[in-house]
């Protein structure tokens, strides 16, 4: 029998949480897009071995979206906070952990510095002093860092249900 466990990825919108299900899906083709906003929420699926796959449920990033955050966290292993680089956009990150604490807790989190292509980014060693979580860095639009997203997300998993490489 097949066993799903749910990951979700949570953080302001823009942040590149799409971009990275995308990748993590393997859609290189889609890659490059213009920016859409995910209404509410978006989902992928990774199949890790023969008995089980990993739902990737994105959770919308627009305020007006929020309201479901507490919901789509229901029953997930695993937490992937998704933030762009820049200090802003980290100290907003930094807030929605906080405000979002209750819910976190007990559940494994883990951060993505995304954008790192960018000037000026934040180095992830700095986020993750910022956040208090294990960050990771990343660049979601390089087809090339599939391998290095994957690795991070079993790894992730692996610590949490023994889900093997
Ligand atoms: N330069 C750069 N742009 C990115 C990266 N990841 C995502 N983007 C872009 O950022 C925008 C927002 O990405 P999206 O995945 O829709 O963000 P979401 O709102 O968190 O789902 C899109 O235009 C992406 O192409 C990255 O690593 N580097
Ligand atoms: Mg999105």
């Amino acid at each position: 029998m097949t066993r799903y466990l749910k990951v979700a990825l949570m953080g302001s919108g823009y942040a590149g949480k799409s971009t990275l299900i995308r990748l993590l899906t393997d859609e290189t083709t889609k890659l490059k897009t213009n920016y859409t906003p995910t209404a509410g929420m978006d989902c992928g699926t990774i199949t890790l071995d023969s008995s089980t796959k990993v739902t990737l449920v994105e959770m919308g990033g627009q305020t007006h979206f929020e309201f479901m955050w507490p919901d789509l966290l229901k029953g997930s292993k695993m937490v992937v906070v998704v933030t762009e680089s820049t200090p802003k956009a980290v100290l907003r990150t930094r807030q929605l952990l906080q405000k979002y604490r209750n819910e976190l807790e007990g559940v494994q989190v883990m951060a993505i510095a995304n954008k790192q292509d960018l000037p000026g980014s934040m180095k992830p060693g700095s986020v993750q002093d910022l956040l208090g979580i294990p960050t990771y860095g990343m660049v979601a639009i390089d087809p090339k860092q599939r391998l290095h997203g994957y690795k991070l997300l079993v790894s992730g998993l692996r610590d949490m249900c023994e889900v093997a490489a």
